[in-house]
C-alpha cells in the first residue's frame, strides 16, 4: 500500500480524501494556502505544509510548491482531488518525472481526453455513440463547413477542442451565422486554450445529462458503475445529482456501462473516470470524459457500496480491482445536494464565518462536509461547503430523507442555497424526475 499520500486539494473532498486514507492506514500531508490553515482535513492529518498566499494560482496550482512539498515530505503519492490541477497533464507529468505516483490516469490518457476531438475520436473507435457532428476539427474552408452543418441539419454547436465544461461553445441557428460563429469562436479558443481548434456537432435542445462512472486497474480490468443524472444544473453549475437517472432500464445501463468500461481497456485507462453523455429521446449520446473523481461520485457510492476514493488508492499503489463486473449490485436510489455559501437571490459567493453548523443525520443521510461552527469560508474558492446526499430504498425514500435532512440542517451566520434546494424537492417535475438540463434555469426565471 502506497506509505503517504499528499492531498492536493482542499475543502471537503481533501477530507473526503483524508478519510480514505486514514481507512487504509496511508500517513497523509495536508497542503493549504495561508486563507486554510484551519480547514478540517489540516488540523487532522499527519503533516500540513503551507504552499503559499490564498490565490489559488500561487498555492493549490502551484506545481513547483506542490512537488516541493511532496519532496519535503517524503509523500510516495499525490491525490489531486477535482478542480485545481485535476486534469492538468502538464501537472501530472511533472508528478511521475519527480518520482511520484500521480492518483489518477497517465498523463497522456489526461492530455487525450482533454482534447474533446480526441477524446471523441477515440470512443467512436471504441464504439461509444457520439453526436452527429463534424469528422475531428474543422478546416477554414467556408464551403466545406457549411456543407458538413447542411448535412447535419440545424440547429448546430461550435465547440472548441480545448474546451469542456461549458466554456468555448457557440450554438448557430441556421446558415447565415455559421461562417461568422466559426470565426468567432476559434478566435476566442486561441485566447482561452491557446488551440483555435473547434468541432461541430448537432445542437440537441432538450437533453439530459447523464454521466457513467468507471473504475480501471494497472491490469487491463475495467468496470462501470452505472450512471448518474446531473440535469438540475444553473450555468453549467450542478445542483442537484442523483444515482440511478431515472427511467433507465437495467439493460441500457449494462450496455452503454459495458461499451464505457470495454472504451477504458481499449485507451489504456487507469483509475476512476467519468463519461458524460447527452441523453434524448432514449439515445445516449457521448460529449466529454472527466479524468478526475467528480464532486457527485456519493450518490454512486451509496447505491452501489462501492468506496471510489479507496478504490483510487488501491488502483495507484499498484492492486487490481477488487471487484469484477459480476459483483456489482445497484440498490436504491441516491440524491445529493450541493450546499454552497451564496446569495440566494444573486448566486453571488457569500464567504463569512459559520457561526453555528449543524450536519443532518438518520437514516440514510450522508454529510461530505469540512464545515465545523467557528469555520470562516474563505472568499478565494469555490463556494461549496458541503454535499448532503440521502440513500432510500427507491427515488421516493431518498426525496423524503433528503427533504428531512434539509428540514434539519443548520447553517448559521452566512447565506446558504438550502432554501432552494427545499424549493426543488417540492415540485411536481423534481418528484416525477428526468428533468431535462434547461428545467432548473427555466423555472428561476432566468431564460
Ligand atoms: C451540448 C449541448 C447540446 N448539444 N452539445 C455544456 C457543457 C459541456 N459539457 C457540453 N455542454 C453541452 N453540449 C450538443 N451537441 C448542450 C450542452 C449544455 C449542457 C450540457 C450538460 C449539462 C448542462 C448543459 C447546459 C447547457 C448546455
Amino acid at each position: 500500500m502506497l506509505d503517504k499520500v499528499l492531498i492536493a486539494n482542499r475543502g471537503e473532498i481533501a477530507l473526503r480524501i483524508f478519510r480514505a486514507c486514514r481507512e487504509l492506514g496511508i500517513k497523509t500531508v495536508a497542503v493549504h494556502s495561508t486563507a486554510d490553515a484551519t480547514l478540517k482535513h489540516v488540523l487532522l492529518a499527519d503533516e500540513t505544509v503551507c504552499i503559499g498566499p490564498p490565490p489559488s494560482a500561487q498555492s493549490y496550482l502551484n506545481m513547483p510548491a506542490l512537488i516541493a512539498a511532496a519532496e519535503v515530505t517524503d509523500a510516495i503519492a499525490i491525490h489531486p482531488g477535482y478542480g485545481f490541477l485535476s486534469e492538468n497533464a502538464d501537472f501530472a507529468e511533472r508528478v511521475v518525472e519527480s518520482g511520484f505516483v500521480f492518483i489518477g490516469p497517465l498523463p497522456e490518457t489526461i492530455r487525450l481526453m482533454g482534447d474533446k476531438v480526441s477524446a471523441i475520436r477515440a470512443m467512436k473507435q471504441s464504439g461509444v455513440s457520439c453526436v452527429p457532428g463534424s469528422d475531428g476539427p474543422l478546416s477554414d474552408d467556408g464551403d466545406e463547413n457549411l456543407r458538413i452543418a447542411r448535412e447535419i441539419g440545424y440547429p448546430v454547436i461550435i465547440k472548441a477542442a480545448g474546451g469542456g465544461g461549458g466554456r468555448g461553445m457557440r450554438v448557430v441557428h441556421s446558415e447565415a451565422s455559421l461562417l461568422n460563429a466559426i470565426a468567432i469562436t476559434k478566435s476566442e479558443a486561441l485566447s482561452a486554450f491557446a488551440n483555435d481548434q473547434v468541432y461541430m456537432e448537432k445542437f440537441l435542445e432538450t437533453p439530459r445529462h447523464v454521466e457513467f462512472q468507471v473504475l480501471a486497474d494497472n491490469h487491463g480490468n475495467a468496470i462501470h458503475l452505472g450512471e448518474r443524472d446531473c440535469s438540475m444544473q444553473r450555468r453549467h453549475q450542478k445542483v442537484v445529482e442523483e444515482a440511478p437517472a431515472p427511467g433507465i432500464s437495467d439493460d441500457v445501463r449494462r450496455t452503454i456501462g459495458e461499451r464505457c468500461a470495454q472504451a477504458c481497456v481499449d485507451i489504456g485507462y487507469r483509475g476512476a473516470g467519468t463519461f458524460e453523455f447527452l441523453y434524448e429521446n432514449g439515445e445516449f449520446y457521448f460529449i466529454e470524459m472527466n479524468t478526475r473523481v467528480q464532486v457527485e461520485h456519493p450518490v454512486t457510492e451509496m447505491v452501489t457500496g462501492c468506496d471510489i476514493v479507496k478504490t483510487q488508492l488501491l488502483i495507484a499503489a499498484g492492486e487490481p480491482l477488487p471487484w469484477s463486473q459480476g459483483d456489482i449490485r445497484w440498490w436504491g436510489h441516491a440524491i445529493e445536494c450541493r450546499i454552497n455559501a451564496e446569495d440566494p437571490k444573486t448566486f453571488m459567493p457569500s464567504p463569512g464565518t459559520v457561526q453555528l453548523w449543524h450536519a443532518p443525520g438518520g437514516p440514510g443521510i450522508r454529510t461530505d462536509s469540512h464545515v465545523y461552527s467557528g469555520y470562516a469560508v474563505p472568499p478565494h474558492y469555490d463556494s461549496l461547503i458541503g454535499k448532503l446526499i440521502a440513500h432510500g430504498e427507491n427515488r421516493g425514500s431518498a426525496i423524503a430523507r433528503m427533504t428531512t435532512a434539509l428540514s434539519e440542517i443548520v447553517v448559521e451566520g452566512i447565506r446558504t442555497n438550502v432554501a432552494l434546494h427545499q424549493e426543488i424537492f417540492q415540485h411536481g417535475a423534481f418528484k416525477t424526475g428526468g428533468t431535462d438540463i434547461h428545467y432548473l434555469e427555466k423555472r428561476l426565471g432566468l431564460k
